[in-house]
Formats: structure tokens, C-alpha cells, sequence
């Protein structure tokens, strides 16, 4: 398929996999991104300010998401052209740069440290609230991408606005994040239900990261209707509300220098999966525990929640939660699939089973 091996000379030659394929195209949309502004001298500035941007914040993550693009279209297309292949590409370096301009933006409501392994990019010296401006630019890039690459394709209407529905969806789920919690010194669990979690999931993480690249890949491959699209939004969303699980789940318990980011949510007083569980399985005693700690910068207190859960055997609960949750997308994928093939779905989850970064 897409990885070539070759034995030459009695020497085994490197791999090329789809993420060096898909690495390939990026600094080819750098270039036609910031070209017709560099061309400019009064705008020139600013597109060398925003190369950075774009080659700080986009291409380092784990770029799950601009892949599952082509590994969604190979399982619709039969006989998919390299050219359409090379779209898929880009589409999918669409996602990452939307993907880029929420981060920015999260980092600084999050107040976090590091991304990826670096600096926040509003933490960097030269950038700070610049960063705002920073992020909205990315979210410009998706278009003028979309309008090069695939204007005069039949899914063009279609992709773009998908793009701007799924950008509203993402911008629902962040204001809930941000909302659920009360203010600072003045704790109150009463909105932290089960229910309300899935909802802030959902909106925030699941529609963009999951329902998003298939939903272009199937585009693509000029399917439109309804019925297919329920059947496909109704098994990614539950894939979303998993991943998102596991990524609360490694804000605490992840390895920092393999997730690349240093956990905020017991300090932001995020309605975060570990404090929602601990919440059910808590007695009144630790629950008041709970309260005195939670939502502070205070060491000692984070410390206080982290035993907490420790206490609690959330680690425990968290793989029980996997399990379950892996039995639940399958049976899903089985019964919920439509005409759409189910290895299409059974391979984005093997992407994220069990993932520790
Ligand atoms: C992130 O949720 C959601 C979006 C839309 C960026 P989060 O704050 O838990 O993400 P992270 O842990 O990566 O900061
Ligand atoms: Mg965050
Ligand atoms: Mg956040
Ligand atoms: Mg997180």
C-alpha cells in the first residue's frame, strides 16, 4: 500500500510512511500561504511573522487528524488517483491548521506552560497576546487553502462549510469548558454531572477531531446524503467523547515528556473525566477534600487532589472506562455503519486504543 520496503544492495531502505508523505506537502503551503503577501513590501513583515506562526504551532503534533483524511478516503475510493490523494493531504493539513488555531487560543484560556514539548506559543517572549491575533490568522489559512487547492470541485460548498458549522461546534464546547466552572475560591461541584461533561465533550473535541476528517474524506468521495452522514457522526462522536476521556486522563496520569504538555485541569477547575468520577465514587469526607483543594495553583493542594484520586483508584476506573468504551464503539461500528465500511471505523480506533500520548 502507501509504505514502500525495499531490499538494495542487502540494505534494508527507510520506510516511507503516509505521515512522511503527509509531511512532505506542508512546506509546499507554507509558501503559498505567505507568497502573495511577501510580494508586497508593505505586508512583508507580517509574513515573515507569519511563517513562524505556522511553523511553530502547526506541524509538531501527532497529526492523527490531518491523516485520518486519507486513511478515510483509501477505504471510500477504490482506485483513488494520486492527485486526489495529494488533496486529501491537504485537507487534512486544514484540520491541523484549525486544530493549531484552537490550541493557541485554549492555551492562553487554560493558562498552560508547554505544547508538544515547547513553550506555549503566547508564553514565547516576542509573542504573548499577539498570539490571539496569531490564531485567528491560522483559522484564515483553512480558506485560502480551500479556495486554491479545491475550488471548481464539486465538494467545495460542501467542505467549506463544514469547516465553518464544525468551527462553531468547537467554539460551543470551549465556552461550555470555560463556563461550567465557578469562580475562583468558590467551589461548586452541582453542574459537574456526567451529563454536562459529555456535552462540553462532544462539542468541544469530538465533532472537529473525529466527525471532521471523515466527513471531508466522504465529501470527497461525493457522498452527500443524510443517512450517511447520521450513521458516521453518531460512531465518531463516540470515538471523540473516548479520546477526550483519555486526554483528561493523561492531563494527571500521562508522561509529560510523552504527551508534550504539562497538566492544568485540577488547577483550572476543569469538569474534567477524573473529577466527575471521583465525585461518584467519593464519600462526603473526601468530597469536602475535594472542595478544599480543588481549582488552585497551590502545590500542596494539587498534591491533596492527586492523592485523592489515588485514594479513589481512579487509574483503576479509567481502564475499566477504556474497556468498556472500546466494547461500545465496536458494537457501534457493527450495528451503526450503514453503507459506509466498517474498517474504515475499526482503523481510526486502533489509532487511539490505549494511546499514551
Ligand atoms: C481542548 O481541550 C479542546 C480544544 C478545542 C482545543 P483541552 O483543553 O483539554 O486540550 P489540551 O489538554 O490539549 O489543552
Ligand atoms: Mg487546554
Ligand atoms: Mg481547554
Ligand atoms: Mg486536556
Amino acid at each position: 500500500t502507501h509504505e514502500i520496503t525495499g531490499i538494495s544492495n542487502g540494505k534494508k531502505q527507510k520506510m516511507v510512511t503516509e505521515l512522511d508523505e503527509f509531511d512532505e506537502i506542508f512546506p509546499e503551503l507554507v509558501s503559498y500561504l505567505i507568497s502573495s503577501g511577501l510580494k508586497d513590501s508593505e505586508t512583508t513583515d507580517a509574513c515573515k511573522w507569519f511563517k513562524e506562526v505556522l511553523e511553530y504551532n502547526v506541524p509538531h503534533g501527532k497529526k492523527n487528524r490531518g491523516m485520518f483524511v486519507t486513511m478515510a478516503y483509501k477505504f471510500l475510493v477504490s482506485d483513488p488517483k494520486y492527485e486526489d490523494i495529494r488533496l486529501a493531504r491537504i485537507l487534512g493539513w486544514c484540520i491541523e491548521l484549525l486544530q493549531a488555531f484552537f490550541l493557541i487560543a485554549d492555551d492562553v484560556m487554560d493558562d498552560s506552560y508547554t505544547r508538544r514539548g515547547k513553550p506555549c506559543w503566547f508564553r514565547k517572549e516576542k509573542v504573548g497576546m499577539e498570539a490571539i491575533n496569531d490564531s485567528i490568522y491560522l483559522e484564515c489559512c483553512i480558506y485560502k487553502l480551500l479556495k486554491h487547492y479545491i475550488k471548481g470541485k464539486p465538494y467545495y460548498i460542501y467542505i467549506m462549510e463544514l469547516f465553518h458549522e464544525i468551527t462553531m461546534c468547537t467554539v460551543t464546547g470551549q465556552c461550555l469548558d470555560m463556563t461550567v466552572a465557578p469562580p475562583p475560591g468558590n467551589i461548586d461541584f452541582t453542574n459537574y454531572t456526567e451529563e454536562k461533561y459529555r456535552a462540553i465533550v462532544k462539542w468541544k473535541t469530538a465533532f472537529y477531531s473525529f466527525y471532521l476528517p471523515v466527513a471531508i474524506a466522504m465529501y470527497m468521495a461525493e457522498i452527500y446524503d443524510e443517512s450517511s452522514h447520521d450513521c458516521a457522526r453518531t460512531i465518531l462522536l463516540k470515538m471523540g467523547e473516548y479520546f477526550q476521556v483519555q486526554d483528561d486522563y493523561l492531563d494527571c496520569y500521562g508522561d509529560e515528556s510523552i504527551v508534550g504538555k504539562i497538566g492544568t485541569d485540577i488547577q483550572d477547575n476543569k469538569c474534567s473525566w477524573l473529577v466527575i468520577t471521583a465525585l461518584h465514587k467519593a464519600n462526603d469526607e473526601q468530597i469536602q477534600v475535594l472542595k478544599a483543594n480543588y481549582g488552585s495553583t497551590d502545590t500542596e493542594k494539587v498534591a491533596k487532589v492527586k492523592q485523592l484520586y489515588k485514594d479513589l483508584d481512579l487509574e483503576k476506573s479509567f481502564k475499566d472506562f477504556e474497556e468498556k468504551s472500546y466494547q461500545e464503539i465496536n458494537t457501534l461500528i457493527e450495528n451503526n455503519s450503514g453503507h459506509l465500511p466498517k474498517e474504515m471505523f475499526k482503523s481510526l480506533v486502533q489509532k487511539i486504543y490505549k494511546r499514551n500520548k
